[in-house]
């Protein structure tokens, strides 16, 4: 019966502090809630009673019972009350209250600017599908099944039949729109790619390139060098010091590699793949290799942020940390 009474007066004085609708509901929940409710629990003790005590605390309970919920209810009404009041006096005259705007994350202000600087060299933004066949991110560029050049893109595969997989380059995109379109033409693909790698310092298993591929009667890789110079110059903002070095590719041939140099020091940090797309996938899309040629290229945009901001790893990139993000 003590506890009865100690029980009324924690409920008087929780109903006390209660300032909204929102903490007033929960507050029902805590002591009349059809499951957990303080009073439903008392309740439910009831009947390990003898008949007598049965008699005497259930009707205790009830009236206690009664009490508390026409609290409950006056304390509703208020609060009620206030918040219509509180209505009625909202002023839309009043200045806005001062509020921290968000921004663009740094990778899509990249994403962005790349976009604005290709459009002003004629290059159109074209993009694709993240989840891709095998066809589209080996076979139809020239890298067929058991080929080795396969393990330098450890491949993320789904669980589908068929068999599907994160694509590993913003490449497969180049074939899905030579097959669509007729040349001459000059495309950008920004787009997020996935590699089931280890990660450090320069490498991700989530993070973006950007491909280009111009086609046309008579594109070279003359054509290529002055178009991504061109883009450096702008996105660096100053002259960089790139090198262009002999590789490899399937899809393409001659294939090359650019580096940066890293702003005040002597260290390189490759960018992009690149080279001329080579005959079999011109064929593969329905051209003929005698009358169209072009060049195409896949560079990273984590790593040109990187190397323009002096962010010293890419993973700061995901974190999700503000300490990082508000400084761009
Ligand atoms: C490719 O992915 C080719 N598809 C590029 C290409 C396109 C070549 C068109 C020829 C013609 P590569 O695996 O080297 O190539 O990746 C291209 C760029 O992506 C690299 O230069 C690098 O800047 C970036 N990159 C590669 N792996 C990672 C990684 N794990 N994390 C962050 N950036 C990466």
């Amino acid at each position: 019966m003590r506890d009865l009474i100690s029980l009324k007066e924690e409920v008087s004085a929780d109903l006390e502090k209660t300032t909204s609708l929102a903490a007033l509901e929960s507050l029902k929940n805590k002591y009349f809630g059809r499951k957990a409710g303080i009073l439903t629990k008392l309740f439910e003790e009831l009947p390990k009673l003898s008949l007598e005590e049965k008699r005497e605390v259930g009707g205790v309970l009830n009236r206690l019972r009664g009490e508390l919920m026409i609290l409950w209810d006056q304390k509703f009404e208020l609060l009620q009350a206030e918040e219509l009041d509180r209505e009625a006096h909202f002023d839309l005259t009043l200045p806005g209250k001062k509020v921290e705007r968000g921004h663009l994350h740094i990778l899509s202000q990249v994403n962005k600017k790349i976009r604005e600087i290709f459009l002003g060299l004629n290059f159109s933004t074209v993009l694709g599908p993240e989840v891709e066949t095998e066809y589209y991110n080996f076979d139809a560029l020239n890298i067929p099944p058991n080929h080795p050049a396969r393990d330098m893109w450890d491949t993320l595969w789904l669980a589908t039949e068929p068999k599907k997989l994160l694509r590993t380059h913003t490449s497969p995109v180049q074939v899905h729109y030579m097959k669509e379109h007729e040349p001459p033409f000059a495309i950008i693909v920004p787009g997020r790619v996935f590699r089931f790698e280890a990660t450090d310092a320069t490498h991700e298993v989530n993070f973006h390139q950007f491909e280009g591929l111009m086609i046309g009667a008579d594109v070279n890789l003359a054509n290529f060098k002055f178009v991504i110079q061109q883009f450096f110059d702008k996105f660096f903002n100053k002259k960089v010091k790139m090198r262009i070095r002999p590789s490899f590719f399937p899809f393409t041939e001659p294939s090359v590699e650019i580096d940066i140099q890293l702003p005040g020091t002597e260290r390189w940090l490759e960018v992009m793949g690149a080279g001329m797309v080579h005959p079999h996938v011109l064929e593969e899309v329905g051209y003929n290799p005698n009358k169209v040629q072009g060049f195409a290229f896949g560079g990273g945009l984590e790593r040109l942020a990187m190397i323009k901001y002096n962010i010293p790893d890419i993973r700061y990139f995901y974190s999700g940390d503000l300490r990082f993000i508000k400084q761009f």
